[in-house]
């Protein structure tokens, strides 16, 4: 064999708080250092949000906090969190690299915006103990193999590589999209009063079982928004992290109205902007979404392998919550180019909960999830 590609998204290792949705660094060590024992190279593309900087706080003596004003200090604090929450991970991913023909890609998300900063990079290196075959990058591709996070397709996320920081107060900050500033600023508070209920899909059905999260969303987003587009931008003239671009507005009241925050066109979008590309490749994986999908035409693959944070399935009628598996996609490569690819499902290690309990005690169930999982919480 010539390669093998493995294509690992959206696993969003958080700092080990209330916040962080990653569990299963077991099962994730496992695979990583099985892949390492390979006797032919081996590609592993961690294809965005990686790491989840974003509902990671910053911690700072006693004070927790979701600062705005993203400098790198603040990035490597964060990425300090997740290193000893997550070592585990970080030993198989070391492990992995120890081996030169082997590569280690890390594609840049809307959740790891800071892997910009050359700062965090390097100290992901030194973690790992290699420079040469990790690389930090949009896209993936080798030959007809292409992945990349997918948030360029989505209007409220996506990001702008070209400018990927402001300038504020001397200091480089970080430039991410509208609609994170907005969670950092506003919603980590409701994500720590309800840390499982943002874990359980889909949202209409979980609404529909809980009302006062719906109000409590909505008055929260109508704020929001109306402070940024009549406040904000007057009150904070000079802050670049309050700037309100303009063209955003009728989308997100399209979503608060469809009470529809989750993004369901990046196929479609990626489709038309990316067709001439598409025609050059067979495999073609995007992340970003959290549900599985495959579409197979003419000989091509377009896949959404969903994603490894720990995420439940709501059962209208029975009110269970069945957990997630967690996949990722396989290339083969031959020496003569051919290529074959699979998508792989690994069974999740937590059980069936029902969601009337989780209601209930949300950080109980957040423990018990990981107590099943083998992770241990520091809550
Ligand atoms: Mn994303």
């Amino acid at each position: 064999m010539q390669k093998e590609i493995i294509i690992i998204g959206d696993i969003e290792l958080g700092g080990g708080t209330l916040t962080d949705d990653f569990i299963s660094d077991k099962t994730l060590a496992q695979l990583i250092r099985t892949l390492a024992r390979r006797k032919h190279p081996v590609d592993l593309v961690l294809n965005g949000d990686t790491f989840d900087f974003l509902k990671c706080p910053f911690i700072s003596g006693n004070t927790r906090s979701y600062p705005r004003h993203i400098t790198k200090e603040i990035s490597l604090a964060k990425l300090e969190l997740i290193h000893t929450a997550h070592e585990l991970v970080f030993q198989a991913l070391k492990e992995f690299v120890k081996k030169k023909e082997n590569r280690l890609h890390f594609v840049i998300g809307n959740h790891d915006h800071d892997l910009f900063f050359s700062a965090v990079q390097q100290k992901i290196r030194e973690y790992l103990g290699r420079k040469k075959n990790i690389s930090f990058r949009l896209q993936y591709q080798y030959k007809e193999v292409y992945a990349e996070h997918g948030q360029q397709y989505d209007f409220l996320n996506k990001i702008k590589p070209k400018q990927p920081f402001h300038l504020y107060g001397g200091k480089q900050i970080l430039n991410i999209p509208w609609l994170s500033f907005g969670l950092i600023s506003n919603f980590m508070v409701l994500k720590e009063e309800h840390p499982f209920l943002e874990r359980i899909n889909p949202l209409p059905q979980v609404f529909s079982h809980h009302q006062a999260i719906v109000k409590k969303l909505s008055w929260q987003s109508m704020k929001y928004l109306l402070l940024s587009v009549l406040y904000f931008p007057i009150r904070h003239y000079y802050d670049p992290t309050y700037n309100f671009p303009k063209e955003l507005l009728r989308e997100v009241y399209r979503r608060i109205k469809k009470v529809h925050w989750e993004i369901d066109t990046i196929v479609e979008k990626f489709k038309w902007k990316r067709r001439r590309l598409i025609r050059k490749k067979q495999v073609l994986v995007l992340g970003h979404i959290h549900e599985r999908y495959v579409e197979e035409k003419d000989g091509r693959v377009i896949i959404h392998p969903s994603t490894w944070r720990d995420e439940y399935l709501l059962d209208d009628k029975t009110r269970l919550l069945r957990p997630n598996p967690k996949r990722y996609v396989r290339v083969e490569m031959a020496d003569d180019d051919s290529l074959c690819w699979e998508l792989v499902e690994v069974p999740p290690r937590a059980g069936t909960f029902h969601f009337d309990d989780v209601v209930k005690d949300e950080v109980g169930f957040i423990r018990k999830a990981a107590e099943q999982e083998g992770f241990t919480v520091r809550f």
